[in-house]
């Protein structure tokens, strides 16, 4: 028997540390000449159909609706409830895109709001100056800041979500859940501080994409990044792209899902896993997985026997299926271990929903645009700790930044869109016109708003 390992080494020099990385080996065993497993092909790539939720929205979410044609809801003070609160935009009925004229902290101190009621769309990036980050009060009321539950078409772009006092029931303080939900978005969002999940897939999902956010400093001893399924009882399509977990113990992700579900773990950055990066299970049939294009770094916290990623049999009621290609490995822990090579696929369960960067590439891409921007002080140490293999697990004083109010653009006639870029690009700033599109592409104006913001906040 001989063992034959394909890939490539890649070289990279990152300030005066030259930063030796991987690509997921592939072995092939031959028993009497036999390959008993084929070598993995390049990924398929299928992409999804159908009007997106906003330019470049992706993954198996990048349906989903929102607001889109709905009310532009005004969120004009930092309150926990009552008139121009974000929690009255959320648990409003109809299409309705919360638009922000205040920055700041907004600090439930009632039980957090739910989005219970389809078809809307939080937009962050409207916020003046720092942005919006959202906390609970701590204590019995201190639950998951962001609950997504048994709805559909919910955009959620360029939020913070930190809660910096303990709450008082562990089992309920993720800083994200999404249960029983469909058509969703998590994009652009910078998480911290949950002593439970800071992403947590709870149900029955389906069609969720988390892409291009920040995931970091769980608490311990509970400090674990995303729990993308739990209890599922359907097949569910779930993607999780370009994002960062960062100094999270386990759960980097976690993938526990039933057979018919495609799950895609594309393009991430996952730093300082202790035990454990990504993490496949069986509990619930086995599920079927892709992970392509991500890079696994340790930090101070990762442990030598800490797997990259790993299947664990313990509860299996049926074998995952495990596609991997282009991942690469930084730093002594084991890469991939023995129990996933047994399910491993030479060509994707399903085919991708994008075309994955190679693993170099989206690792760059993501450090320079992943969370909510303008970034915090909080996400900037994230980065400067994943370049500089430095920070630990554990934050023993989560402190949040201070911020000065800023003054908002003028915006006269409340559409979401200042006067300023309305007389740039010829809409009408006395006249409400989101949902127009006065240069015919197709893109609605209130979502070419969104991009020159993005632009104006660095990203
Ligand atoms: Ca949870
Ligand atoms: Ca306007
Ligand atoms: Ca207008
Ligand atoms: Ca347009």
């Amino acid at each position: 028997m001989s063992i034959r390992r394909r890939g490539q080494r890649h070289l990279l020099a990152k300030g005066s540390a030259l930063a030796a990385f991987v690509t997921a080996g592939w072995f092939l065993l031959h028993t009497g000449g036999q390959p008993v497993q084929a070598a993995p092909q390049r990924p398929t790539v299928s992409p999804l159909p159908g009007k997106k939720a906003f330019p470049g929205a992706l993954g198996f979410g990048a349906n989903a609706k929102g607001g889109r044609g709905g009310t532009i809801m005004m969120v004009t003070n930092l309150n926990d409830a009552g008139k121009g609160s974000l929690r009255a935009c959320i648990e409003a009925k109809g299409p309705r895109v919360c638009v922000f004229r205040v920055n700041g902290l907004i600090r439930f101190s009632e039980r957090p709001p739910v989005v219970r009621n389809p078809y809307l769309t939080i937009a962050g990036q409207t916020s003046p100056g720092s942005g919006i980050t959202i906390a609970h009060s701590g204590g019995s009321n201190g639950r998951t800041p962001l609950v997504i539950k048994n709805t559909h078409d919910v955009v959620v772009r360029h939020i913070r979500i930190r809660p910096d006092r303990p709450g008082g029931n562990r089992g309920s303080e993720d800083t994200i859940t999404i249960e029983n939900s469909s058509n969703v978005i998590i994009d652009h969002v910078s998480a911290s501080w949950a002593r439970d999940e800071l992403i947590n897939g709870y149900g029955d999902n389906d069609s969720i994409t988390v892409s291009n956010s920040i995931f970091a400093w769980g608490i311990p001893s509970h400090d674990k990044c995303a729990l993308l399924a739990s209890d599922p009882e359907e097949g569910q399509r779930f993607s999780f792209i370009n994002n960062v977990c960062a100094h999270n113990g386990d759960r980097n992700p976690d993938l526990n899902f039933p057979p018919h579900s495609c799950v895609e773990v594309v393009n991430n950055v996952l730093y300082n896993g202790a035990s454990r990066f990504a993490e496949i299970w069986e509990s619930f049939g086995g599920t079927p997985v892709s992970i392509v294009g991500n890079s696994f770094i340790s930090g101070p916290n990762t442990a030598s026997q800490a797997v990259g990623i790993a299947r664990d049999t313990r509860y299996s009621t049926g074998k995952a299926r495990v596609y991997l290609w282009d991942n690469r490995f930084q730093g002594g822990f084991e890469q991939v271990n023995s129990a996933v090579r047994q399910v491993q696929e030479p060509t994707p369960i399903c085919a991708l929903t994008l075309q994955p960067v190679d693993s170099s590439t989206a690792y760059s891409r993501v450090l320079a645009r992943a969370g909510a921007f303008p970034r915090d002080a909080i996400d900037d140490q994230v980065i400067y700790d994943i370049k500089h293999s430095s920070g630990r697990i554990g934050q023993p004083d989560p402190k949040l930044p201070s911020w000065d109010r800023e003054t908002p653009d003028a915006d006269s006639d409340q559409d979401g869109m200042s006067d300023g870029w309305e007389r740039m690009v010829g809409t009408n700033p006395q006249r409400g016109d989101p949902w127009g599109d006065i240069d015919g592409d197709g893109v609605e104006n209130l979502e070419e708003f969104l991009i020159y913001r993005e632009m104006e906040l660095g990203l």
